[in-house]
């Protein structure tokens, strides 16, 4: 009696515990429970981690430059292809704290500028600042291609550059490509134009200097906005892409993303080099140091051209759009032939890479890609790369330019990089085992149930049996 009172109750646990663990799984409550948790965290507000973290970003961030070295510049005059050869990575560490922080609207919403310093690595790199490099001369290029309509200032300006030896080549040091020198063609022609900066280079201006302000939004209100950013220079996000106020190279500012994140997000990137906001999605499912997470990666036809993707009229500047892959800047910087694509022209029509020798264009190496943690939506590592290239044609009033073809010069690629440190990457695995053991109890609770109604079944059919074998028998014994 007893025994049989003790294997019904096991039967009773057994059933409770399914229709326990089927509810929570049906009510959501551990994972709402972790969600909330997860939402509590991810507010910018002084005293939490997230908030420390995005002040005083914790893991390094490396920024690589790599530089095409023209090895063939007189058949290049000549029309021939120009042949490059990729030297580098100069790396630097970039160091980018939040200032200036000040709170507003009922802390719904962070203003901030963001300083970037820039502090030679020599040990991650393959050379030294002071490293000769052969590329396309920029200055001189805006130059000419400001006046190439004008014959008699177009005159008197190729006279000065042959005077002062100057070309459609220059070679000069890593250093004052990336960080500025003064050019002796701007400095001529600062005696007729005082007010022009007779000073060039890639990241000019750019070292220990902000970009301008930020706001961002808390996630106070909605934790999907945690630390997106509203505004920049005052202007929303939407008009972006417009503003002439742009410039070339400003380093990208930071990616908006949503905690627990789903395959299907599309994630917004905000970077001022490109002078708008640029999505990517989903690509696959990967390990970072440990931590599960999902590779974002703009898809292809984020640079694609008009014809191609309609979105993209943004980057028609002036009417002027570029094919595939490519991207005229020009009116964010001065007028500057500039124009952005993918490291060796990635994703960007065949022909460009084709036009110069030395392109070897690679999925690992030169796309962008983003790895998020799809628990809490952090960024766990990330890689921008884009190239800078210079649009070269043929002047008939500048003699310099001589039979050059019509191309897009590749000038330098950069990556700028950053991987989770080791101490984050311990404590978010620590954070993300807890949630998985806490969003995984109602499916404990079911598996224990199912175990004991094994048990369950296994006691009734112990219990049964010496009754039934005795009562099977009986007949036997009888005949
Ligand atoms: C955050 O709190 C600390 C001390 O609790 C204070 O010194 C600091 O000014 C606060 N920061 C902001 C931005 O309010
Ligand atoms: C801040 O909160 C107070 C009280 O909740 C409210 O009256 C006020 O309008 C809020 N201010 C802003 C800028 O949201
Ligand atoms: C940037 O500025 C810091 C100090 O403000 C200096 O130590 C560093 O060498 C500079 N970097 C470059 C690349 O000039
Ligand atoms: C680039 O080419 C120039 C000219 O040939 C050469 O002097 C220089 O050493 C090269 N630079 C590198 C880093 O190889
Ligand atoms: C856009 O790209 C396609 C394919 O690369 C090309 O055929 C087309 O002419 C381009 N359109 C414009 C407006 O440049
Ligand atoms: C790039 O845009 C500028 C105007 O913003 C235009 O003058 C220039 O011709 C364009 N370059 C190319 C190669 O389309
Ligand atoms: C950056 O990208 C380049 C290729 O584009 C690669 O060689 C380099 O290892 C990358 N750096 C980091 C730190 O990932
Ligand atoms: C850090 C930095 O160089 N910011 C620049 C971004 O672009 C604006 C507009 O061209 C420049 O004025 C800033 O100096």
């Amino acid at each position: 009696m007893l025994r049989s009172c003790c294997i019904y109750s096991v039967g009773l646990l057994s059933i409770l515990l399914l229709i326990a663990g089927i509810a929570m799984v049906l009510a959501h409550v551990f994972q709402s429970a972790v969600n909330s948790r997860i939402k509590s965290e991810m507010v910018l507000e002084n005293g939490t981690e997230a908030y420390a973290v995005w002040r005083d970003p914790p893991a390094p961030v490396y920024m690589q430059f790599y530089f095409f070295n023209l090895t063939n510049p007189d058949e290049t005059l000549k029309g021939e292809r120009p042949a490059v050869i990729e030297v580098g990575p100069y790396t630097y560490r970039e160091l980018r704290p939040m200032e200036s922080v000040t709170f507003m609207e009922n802390g719904t919403k962070v203003a901030a500028v963001n300083p970037k310093t820039y502090m030679f690595e020599p040990n991650m790199s393959r050379g030294l600042e002071d490293d000769l490099i052969r590329t396309v001369n920029i200055p001189a290029l805006t130059v000419m291609e400001r006046f190439k309509d004008h014959s008699v200032i177009s005159r008197l300006i190729s006279d000065l550059m042959i005077g002062q030896n100057i070309g459609l080549f220059v070679t000069r040091p890593v250093g004052e490509l990336l960080w500025g020198y003064v050019d002796p063609l701007l400095k001529d022609l600062q005696t007729i134009d005082p007010t022009l900066d007779a000073n060039f280079g890639l990241f000019y201006k750019m070292n220990a200097t902000d970009d301008g302000e930020y706001v961002f939004f808390t996630g106070k209100k909605d934790y999907q906005d945690f630390a997106r950013v509203d505004l920049w220079r005052g202007k929303s996000s939407l008009d972006w892409w417009s503003t002439d106020e742009c410039n070339m190279i400003n380093g990208t500012n930071g990616a908006s993303f949503h905690p627990i994140i789903s395959k299907t997000e599309k994630l917004y990137m905000f970077s001022s080099d490109l002078c708008r906001s640029l999505y990517a999605t989903f690509e696959s499912e990967l390990n970072v140091m440990g931590i599960p997470a999902y590779r974002f990666v703009p898809p292809s036809d984020v640079f694609a051209n008009v014809t191609v993707n309609p979105d993209n009229a943004g980057f028609c500047v002036g009417g002027y759009c570029l094919s595939s892959g490519l991207l005229n800047i020009s009116v964010c910087k001065e007028g500057a032939p500039i124009i952005m694509s993918s490291p060796h022209f990635y994703q960007a029509d065949e022909k460009f890479a084709q036009d110069v020798f030395g392109m070897h264009p690679n999925k690992e190496e030169h796309q962008t890609a983003i790895d998020i943690n799809p628990l809490t939506g952090l960024v766990v590592r990330a890689a921008k790369r884009l190239q800078v290239n210079a649009y070269v044609e043929k002047l008939p009033v500048f003699s310099q330019t001589g039979d050059v073809r019509t191309l897009v010069y590749p000038v330098m690629y950069l990556n700028e990089s950053v991987l989770i440190d080791a101490d984050s990457a311990k404590k978010l695995g620590v954070v993300v085992a807890e949630a998985n053991v806490v969003i995984n109890i109602p499916f404990i609770v079911i598996g224990l149930g199912i175990l004991l109604g094994v048990v369950f079944m296994l006691l009734l059919c112990c219990l049964k049996a010496p009754q039934s074998t005795a009562a099977e028998r009986q007949p036997l014994l009888s005949s």
